[in-house]
C-alpha cells in the first residue's frame, strides 16, 4: 500500500508549498494554516490524485485540485471544532487550531482556507491549459462543499446532535456532511483529466459508497462499547454495532462492484481495490 503514503507525502510537500508567503504581514494567519492544514490523512487529495492518474493526467497537473480538497477539508476541521460547533480541544494528534491560535485566528485560518482552494485551482496551469476543466471542478468543489453539501450536513448534524434521529435522517446527514466532499474529491480528478460522463458517473458511485463505509467505519472506531454516552448521531447508536459492521462491508462489496466495472472498461483499478482494503483495516 505504498502509494498511499508515496502520495501523502506528495500532497504534504505541495500543500506546504503552497500555504506560504514571503511576507512576514501575515506570518499568524499563515501560520495557523499550515498548523491544521499540514497533517491528515490526506485520503480526500489521494482519491483526487489517482482518479485523475487512471484517466490518465499526471500528478503535477493534478495536484492543484488535490491541494484544493485538502484545505476543505482542513477548513472544515478548524470550524468543526470551534466551541459554538463540535467544541473538540485535539484535532489531528495536537491542540485544535482555536487552542493554539485562539477562537478568531482559527475562524479566520478557515476562512482563508476555504477561499485559497478555489485560488490553487484558478491559478493552476490546468486552469491555463484546460480551463473548461478547472472551472467544472471549482463548480463541483464549491457546490458540494456548500450549503447543498457539506455545510448543509454540518447544520443537520448540529440539530440531531440535540435529539433522537432515525435512519433515513442520519443517511442523508453522512450523504452531504461526510460523502459529499469525498464525491467532489473524485469527481475533480474526473474533470481535471477530461474523463467522458459515463467515467464520471461510475467514478461517482464508487465515491457514494467509499464515503458511507468511510463514514459508518468512522462512528465505528469512535465507539467506545457505551450506548449511553454514545453520540446520537454516530451509525452505531442508531442501529447497533453489529448492524454497522454489516453495514460497512455492505457499501466496501458496492465500492468493489463499481471497480470491477471501471476495470472492465480498461481502467488499472488496483490502487481503489487497496484503499478499500485500507478501510476495512480500518474497522478491524
Ligand atoms: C464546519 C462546514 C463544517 C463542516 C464540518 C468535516 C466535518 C464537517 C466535521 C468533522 C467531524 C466529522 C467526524 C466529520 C465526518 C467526516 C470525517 C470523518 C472527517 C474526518 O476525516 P478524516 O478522518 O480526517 O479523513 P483527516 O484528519 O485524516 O483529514
Amino acid at each position: 500500500m505504498s502509494f498511499l503514503i508515496d502520495d501523502k507525502n506528495l500532497i504534504d510537500s505541495a500543500m506546504s508549498t503552497e500555504l506560504f508567503s514571503e511576507s512576514s504581514d501575515y506570518k499568524l494567519i499563515v501560520e495557523a494554516m499550515r498548523y491544521s492544514a499540514l497533517g491528515g490523512k490526506r485520503l480526500r487529495g489521494i482519491l483526487t490524485l489517482e482518479f485523475a492518474k487512471m484517466f490518465g493526467c499526471d500528478f503535477d497537473e493534478t495536484m492543484p485540485y488535490a491541494v484544493a480538497v485538502e484545505c476543505i477539508q482542513a477548513y472544515s476541521l478548524i470550524h468543526d471544532d470551534l466551541p459554538c460547533m463540535d467544541d473538540d480541544d485535539i484535532r489531528r494528534g495536537k491542540p485544535s487550531c482555536h487552542i493554539a491560535f485562539g477562537e478568531a485566528n482559527a475562524l479566520l485560518a478557515g476562512d482563508a482556507l476555504l477561499t485559497h482552494a478555489f485560488c490553487a485551482i484558478s491559478k493552476s496551469s490546468s486552469a491555463k491549459n484546460h480551463p473548461e476543466r478547472a472551472i467544472k471542478a471549482i463548480n463541483v468543489l464549491s457546490d458540494l462543499a456548500g450549503f447543498r453539501g457539506m455545510v448543509g450536513g454540518q447544520v443537520l448534524d448540529l440539530e440531531a446532535a440535540e435529539k433522537e434521529v432515525d435512519g433515513k435522517t442520519l443517511g442523508l446527514i453522512h450523504k452531504l456532511k461526510t460523502v459529499a466532499l469525498i464525491k467532489a474529491a473524485v469527481l475533480m480528478g474526473c474533470f481535471a483529466s477530461g474523463a467522458d460522463e459515463k467515467l464520471c458517473e461510475l467514478a461517482e458511485n464508487y465515491a457514494e459508497n467509499f464515503g458511507f463505509a468511510f463514514q459508518i467505519i468512522d462512528d465505528i472506531l469512535d465507539f467506545d462499547g457505551n450506548y449511553e454516552t454514545c453520540e446520537l448521531n454516530s451509525y452505531v447508536k442508531v442501529h447497533g454495532l453489529e448492524k454497522a459492521r454489516k453495514d460497512a462491508m455492505v457499501y466496501i462489496d458496492s465500492a468493489n462492484k463499481n471497480l470491477l466495472e471501471l476495470s472492465e472498461n480498461g481502467f488499472e483499478t488496483s490502487n481503489f481495490n487497496e484503499l478499500l482494503d485500507f478501510l476495512i483495516k480500518r474497522m478491524k
